[in-house]
């Protein structure tokens, strides 16, 4: 008896959970109202027989439970009953599959008004390809990626010269026109799926994989990475902007074309050295670092890592947060460099300073912190000297205090939590491994003996 009420309980319960859950489909913003179709199909059949073949059960464990001196009759065969479920069965299963197979027709048969993005996966993240003026891409091949070529770029095919390349995680797409995303992996598999447009795609290293989609809303919708094998897919996130046509223009029009990156000159480390004075007076005259005023050793940091924190600085995805409190400090200083050749310039008089070790002030449990460090050598690299591709910079031999403090800031959201901060996002969820001060200090201490 006991049995009977518990199943009929999880029948309620499931019914009702159902009905009343907090998690719901995120409202839909593109054409694809067919595969919600499908998807609330599947829930009435299965649902149905779920009911149905639970409530059995319990009506079966009350109707045939143990009575004493009660017989049980062997019955095998029942033509009538057999008849009927198979019957069931096929128009359930086939009510299932039908809208599916439609729905994946129209999903295979992309428009031919579409116009076309490039979205290029690797570990981990996201950049994407727009054709240009000539509505045509040009060459790619993996053999030609490096950190100079990201994409991989042909650079005597004429079609390839005004693609347009933009290489953060989030691309824009025009309200109410028919897109086509070319899926293209660098690496590993990966899975381009965005919840409010109800499409995903698996990219498959080696070949091209594609989906479409009418985005009918505009705003902002997040690209998850749904790829469950291997580590930190999950911190895969870009985003698709969906907005007005000539917003879409607008923007398109202000981002590099190859050709354009291609002929960007080289930053100017003399005329840098003047915009360095400003920096000195708490970096350092050598960008040492000074910890009696907080400002971290910039000397011997990547060039591009440099960089991308000026830009992330000046545009408010880092430092402006209410609670950081040294972001907030160095967030005016950025604004400084009135345009991106001022930030070349800097950062290319930066790479001139002398690369000093650091005076060690954290120190911690190393064998613990070797043991931490596992998971952040994927990204960071083995000595902690720093990856470009996965743009992790480096963290050895720079100031510890400092990597110790941004550790702390990753995870209690004071740095990553903006919304175009793409990278420092993910290093948050990677903060988040670190569950104590004392995990941090151990790491940090690791950190110095690399
Ligand atoms: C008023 C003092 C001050 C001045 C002047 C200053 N900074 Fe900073 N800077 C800081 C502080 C403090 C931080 C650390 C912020 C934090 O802890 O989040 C910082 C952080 C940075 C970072 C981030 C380093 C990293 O590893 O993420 C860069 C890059 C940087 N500064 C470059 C510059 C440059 C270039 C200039 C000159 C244009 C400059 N700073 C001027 C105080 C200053
Ligand atoms: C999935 C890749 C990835 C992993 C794994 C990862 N990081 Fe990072 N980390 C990054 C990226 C990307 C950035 C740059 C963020 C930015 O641009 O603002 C970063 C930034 C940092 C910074 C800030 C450096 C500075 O100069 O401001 C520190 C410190 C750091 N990581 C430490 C760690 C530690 C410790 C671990 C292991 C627990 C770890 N990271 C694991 C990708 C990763
Ligand atoms: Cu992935």
């Amino acid at each position: 008896m006991p049995f009977a009420v518990v199943l009929i309980l999880l029948v309620v319960g499931s019914l009702v959970f159902h009905v009343f859950s907090p998690w719901t489909f995120t409202p839909l913003a593109s054409n694809w109202g067919m595969i919600d179709f499908t998807i609330d199909i599947t829930f009435w059949v299965t649902g149905a027989v779920f009911v149905a073949v639970n409530l059995f059960m319990a009506y079966c464990v009350i109707k045939f439970r143990y009575k004493k001196g009660a017989r049980a009759t062997y019955e095998p065969e029942n033509k009538k009953l057999e008849t009927w479920l198979t019957w069931l069965t096929a128009v359930g299963v086939a009510a299932m599959l039908t809208p599916g197979l439609f729905v994946w027709a129209q999903f295979v048969d992309v428009p031919e008004d579409a116009h076309e993005v490039e979205a290029v996966g690797q570990q981990w993240h996201w950049s994407y390809r727009y054709p240009g003026d000539d509505g045509k891409f040009g060459e790619v091949d993996a053999e030609r990626i490096s950190a100079d070529n990201p994409f991989g770029m042909d650079p005597d095919d004429p079609n390839g010269q005004d693609d347009v390349l933009v290489m953060h995680p989030e691309a824009r797409v025009p309200v109410n026109q028919p897109v086509k995303f070319l899926l293209r992996s660098k690496d590993v598999l990966h899975d381009f799926a965005i919840a409010q447009f109800r499409v995903k795609m698996d990219l498959v290293p080696g070949m091209q994989t594609y989906l479409w989609l009418t985005p009918t809303e505009t705003g902002r919708f997040e690209v998850l990475c749904e790829e469950l094998c291997g580590i930190a897919h999950h911190t895969m996130r870009g985003a698709v902007v969906v907005e007005e046509p000539e917003d879409f223009n607008a923007w398109l029009a202000q981002q590099p074309t190859y050709s354009e990156i291609n002929a960007r000159v080289a930053g100017n480390a003399a005329m840098g050295a003047a915009q360095y004075a400003v920096c000195a007076a708490c970096h350092g005259p050598q960008g040492e670092g000074l910890q009696a005023l907080n400002a971290p050793k910039i000397a011997g940091q990547s060039a591009w890592y440099l960089k991308r924190q000026l830009q992330n600085y000046k545009s408010g995805a880092r430092g402006a947060h209410p609670d950081d409190t040294f972001g907030k400090q160095m967030a005016p200083m950025a604004a400084m460099l009135v345009d991106d050749a001022a930030i070349d310039n800097v950062v290319a008089y930066i790479q001139t300073l002398p690369d000093n070790p650091p005076q060690v002030t954290v120190d911690g449990n190393v064998a613990n912190g070797e043991k931490l460090y596992r998971v952040c050598s994927y990204c960071h690299g083995a000595e902690g000297q720093g990856i470009q591709a996965m743009n992790a910079p480096r963290a050895a031999g720079m100031t510890d205090w400092y990597v110790a403090r941004q550790l702390q800031n990753f995870k209690d959201g004071i740095r990553g939590a903006h919304p175009t901060d793409f990278y420092g996002f993910q290093m948050m969820f990677m903060a988040n491994v670190l569950h104590d001060q004392q995990a941090i200090d151990d790491l940090v201490a690791y950190i110095n003996t690399l």
